[in-house]
């Protein structure tokens, strides 16, 4: 069988710096092709990389012509609280990028395809708790409406042109290693730099707003097994509801003083109040654990020691448990 040959878009985000490297360890680090509009100095030094913007099919095209491109983890793309300022070229950036990445995968008829989705696919009105996989799902964000209507055309693509496109709806994602930008999860990675920083933070969400979260090596290991699933496991071809801890800013800060006492937290809420209060608070994800056998290994205190941990080590601060 030909080896594969993988394309990361958006590699220098939050997720794909990580997935990168994680893909790197198991197909070789010339089997993955780092791109993104720019590199930034987070990727490994021997990654091969490439400007693309995958808003430009032929771009796109060629690299994958160049490197005979096998795979595409297709991450570009702009977040929930950024999209709002500007919603109409998001709508464009998120949608021509996937549109131009899946054609590109039937026209060469790669092998897989992965796209991610996001809780930010439902809305107001769907229930918030334990949010099922099948549900009523009217996102309010332009961010939103775009991972759900990339959802349908991922189904359509495999229906269509058994194109074996894969997705999951993540939760807010944390990590130490690369930062987020411009999305409503992001203070709970900026509460951990602050806590080592500053040992206070000033949230932009309210004490008592529930999100679905999930620590950055589940996150890399859960895209890497549903990609690995055996192609008959895979029967939901719209994106997995992927679940691993549910918890407000109040919570993490509690999580936080466990180890850090003295660390003190106040609210501002912003304009994302409103982005986080249309999103669900905890996610039921038995269709993944079910179908591919999904299992997080990190709750919200395992994260935290390791954040803290990390992070001072990073900033070259030392974390002394305060008492
Ligand atoms: C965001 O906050 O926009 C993202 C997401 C939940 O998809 N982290």
């Amino acid at each position: 069988m030909k080896k594969d040959s993988i394309l990361i878009t958006g590699a220098c985000g939050q997720l794909g710096t990580e997935l990168g490297i994680a893909l790197q360890n198991i197909h070789g680090n010339n089997a993955v092709i780092f791109s993104d509009i720019r590199r930034s100095d987070q990727l490994p030094p021997d990654a091969l990389f490439e400007n693309l913007d995958t808003t430009q099919s032929q771009d796109l095209a060629k690299i994958v012509e160049k490197y005979q491109i096998t795979q595409i983890y297709h991450l570009a793309a702009i977040l929930s609280a950024k999209g709002e300022q500007m919603p109409l070229s998001t709508w464009k950036i998120n949608m021509d990028s996937l549109l131009n990445v899946l054609e590109i995968g039937r026209e060469k008829k790669l092998n897989k395809i992965y796209f991610p989705s996001s809780i930010a696919a439902f809305g107001t009105n769907t229930p918030k708790e334990n949010t099922q996989q099948d549900t009523i799902m009217h996102p309010n964000t332009v961010y939103g409406i775009s991972k759900l209507t990339g959802e349908l055309w991922a189904q359509y693509y495999f229906q269509k042109y058994g194109l074996d496109v894969r997705s999951l709806r993540y939760p807010g994602l944390i990590s130490y290693k690369t930062l987020p930008g411009g999305g409503t999860t992001d203070y709970a990675v900026d509460i951990y730099f602050k806590a080592i920083q500053e040992n206070q933070y000033t949230c932009f969400l309210s004490e008592n707003t529930y999100l679905p979260m999930m620590y950055m090596p589940d996150a890399v290991r859960g895209t890497i097994e549903l990609m690995e699933a055996e192609y008959d496991k895979i029967q939901t071809r719209t994106a997995y509801n992927l679940g691993a801890m549910s918890f407000s800013p109040k919570e993490v800060a509690q999580a936080i003083q466990k180890l850090q006492p003295a660390f003190s937290i106040q609210y501002a809420p912003d304009h994302r109040q409103a982005i986080a209060d249309s999103w669900p608070r905890s996610l039921d994800d038995s269709r993944a654990r079910q179908e591919w056998q999904w299992q997080p290994q990190y709750d919200l205190n395992r994260m935290t020691e390791d954040m803290l941990k990390n992070i001072a080590l990073q900033l070259g601060k030392t974390l002394i448990k305060q008492s």
